[in-house]
């Protein structure tokens, strides 16, 4: 996939090389389970990309002290009435927090403690959202057109899918008559 999302300033600073730069894709087949609507995510193309992440990785994976910085384009869209998401994490290193914020479109980070409780922050551009550790994260796009994140957190953080793989979240953001409404 070539049209990934790469602002310029990930390459004013010379000490990125194209090697510490790592794009991923992920397509709506990569969400299997995520979304309620099971009827509807089978009848949508698998092969659909929902978002692409490029992260800029200046420390190799898990050096304590590190950063590492992401910018996510999330494509604009529904599975039923559930906007289009990212898929959401714990991080590995439970207590790492993490920085992520709006640079374009509109979203909601939608947020969830280990006790399940949930809540959701409105991202637009500038807006700056603080995750604290033990905090489950993801994004969706609420809007008709695409929405650009950038994060930054600690290199030694690491990504907790499992959780979410086997419990969820407890609440899903829908389109309710048009208002984005936590379920
Ligand atoms: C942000 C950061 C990344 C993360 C990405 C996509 O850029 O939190 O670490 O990978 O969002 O989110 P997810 O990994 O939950 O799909
Ligand atoms: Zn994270």
């Amino acid at each position: 996939v070539d049209n990934i999302y790469v602002p310029e300033v990930f390459f004013t600073n010379n000490c990125l090389t194209g090697e510490n730069v790592v794009k991923s894709t992920r397509l709506l087949g990569d969400l299997d389970g995520v979304f309620q609507d099971k009827d509807a995510f089978e009848q949508m193309d698998r092969d659909r990309i929902i978002y692409q992440v490029s992260s800029f990785l200046p420390v190799v994976e898990n050096t304590p002290g590190g950063l590492f910085m992401g910018i996510t384009l999330l494509y604009p869209g529904k599975v039923g009435q559930e906007f289009f998401m990212t898929k959401g994490h714990f991080h590995t290193n439970s207590n790492r927090a993490e920085f992520y914020w709006g640079v374009e479109g509109e979203g909601m980070l939608i947020l969830m403690d280990e006790q399940r409780n949930v809540w959701a922050e409105r991202m637009f551009p500038g807006s700056l959202h603080y995750i604290p550790g033990k905090v489950a994260h993801r994004v969706a796009n609420i809007g008709y057109q695409k929405l650009v994140f950038s994060a930054c957190w600690p290199s030694d953080a690491g990504h907790d899918y499992a959780t979410i793989a086997a419990e969820g979240f407890a609440r899903s953001l829908m389109d309710v008559n048009g208002v984005p409404t936590l379920l």
